[in-house]
């Protein structure tokens, strides 16, 4: 199929586990492990190439991580340290193109002139390693599918295409978990009806497939054919984002509405983020049953991408100008925007620390499943129906 970009999947190496080995040298060629102490519930964020060597992984228990691989340091992590360098990188690629999707704290899709990916690819691995001082893969082809499993396949500290021609001999063989969408438990579901390998999918009936993979089937057999038409979300110039939610039935609860507002939030944040956005100003929208619709907006001091915070100023703009129930459709805009850098100069708490770890792990898991694998609990379950 003719296309028009090349495109690149950018995703530095065990990005924290890079940071510190860069900010201390002692660390250098040794396994090093981020993540909390050995407690009964700490997990590892990531870790060094040279700890995945004894099979370490990020979201692996602790405690069994030191079994494969007692020698290993760990350290606690330093989230604004690493939210700083993400920072910096996401400047370097805005260099080559404006054309840029955010998709997590270290990884990034950027669209090119056709033809010029690879020499971007390989300026953008010298300027990351000359100037930050960080190892990172990049992977280019004709769409975000194969430019992600180019990456995948490349790491670390390297650079491969993987062209839509070569979807037969390279992508096929591998397993169907290298395609997006595909988690732990559709596997195991795909593995029980003899779908092991892309290839079986690419030639799977589209009825077995339906059963497993649900609307979703369509897109993940087109992508077992290496065809994937998602454009990126770029950040363009809008002066705003928004989000908004007509409820299917006039609402009465407060709690429906504080779990919608979770879920607005949460869009609305992951927009922000994937935009290299803050936003100083928020705005509800609410309209009332008989249509009346009104906007209230807040401007913070400093401007923001967390959803807890959007949450917790939409709630109290909710809470004073709610008016009477019931409620027909709720919404939020932010605007007001400053590109990333103007860091706050406040040192973060640890509850904050802890938040951010949280957001960027769960961002991690949007770009690679999509934006509906992840909610809060409390949403959920403020979500069940009266
Ligand atoms: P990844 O890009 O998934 O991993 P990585 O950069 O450490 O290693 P590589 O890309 O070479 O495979 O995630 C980027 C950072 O996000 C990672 O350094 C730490 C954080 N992270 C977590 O905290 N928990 C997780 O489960 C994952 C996947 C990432
Ligand atoms: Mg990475």
């Amino acid at each position: 199929m003719a296309y028009k970009n090349d495109i690149l999947l950018c995703d530095l190496d065990a990005f924290f586990a890079s940071v510190e080995q860069r900010d201390h040298p002692e660390y250098r060629g040794k396994p090093i492990i981020i993540g909390g102490k050995a407690t009964a519930r700490s997990v590892v964020a990531t870790c060094s190439y040279e700890a995945r060597k004894f099979n370490v992984r990020s979201a692996m228990p602790m405690y069994k991580a030191l079994k494969l691989c007692p020698q290993a340091i760990v350290l606690p992590g330093r989230m604004r340290r690493y939210r700083d360098v993400s920072e910096q990188v996401m400047d370097i690629f805005q260099y080559f193109t404006p054309d840029i999707e955010i998709v997590s704290v270290d990884e990034a899709y950027l669209a090119v002139k056709k033809g010029a990916g690879i020499e971007t690819g390989k300026k953008i691995r010298g300027i990351v390693k000359d100037t930050l001082g960080l190892p990172i893969t990049v992977g280019v082809s004709a769409n975000k599918l194969l430019a992600k499993i180019a990456c995948e396949l490349a790491k670390p500290d390297n650079i491969r295409t993987l062209w839509p021609e070569e979807v037969q001999s390279i992508l096929w063989p591998l397993l169907v978990r290298v395609l997006p969408g595909i988690g732990p438990k559709t596997e195991k579901r795909l593995k029980s009806a003899g779908i092991e390998t892309v290839h079986q999918l690419a030639d799977a009936h589209e009825s077995i497939l339906r059963g497993i993979l649900g609307s979703s089937s369509v897109a993940i057999q087109q992508y077992s054919r290496g065809i994937d038409e998602r454009k990126l979300k770029k950040a363009g110039d809008a002066k705003s984002i928004s989000e908004e939610m007509t409820f299917p039935y006039d609402v009465a609860k407060r709690e429906h509405i504080t779990a919608a507002l979770m879920e607005l939030s949460e869009t609305v944040g992951y927009r922000l983020r994937s935009n290299g956005l803050r936003a100083k100003t928020l705005t509800l929208k609410l309209r009332f049953a008989d249509f009346r619709t009104i906007t209230r907006s807040i401007t913070l001091s400093e401007a923001t991408d967390r959803d807890s915070l959007i949450y917790r100023t939409v709630c109290e703009l909710f809470a004073a100008h709610c008016g009477r129930p019931p409620w027909r459709l709720l919404g939020i805009r932010t605007s007001g925007f400053e590109k990333l850098k103007q860091l706050s100069l406040l040192s973060p708490s640890v509850k904050e620390q802890k938040e951010e770890q949280i957001t960027i792990v769960t961002d991690k898991l949007k770009g690679r499943y999509g934006q509906k694998i992840i909610c809060k609990a409390r949403r959920l379950r403020k979500q069940q129906k009266p």
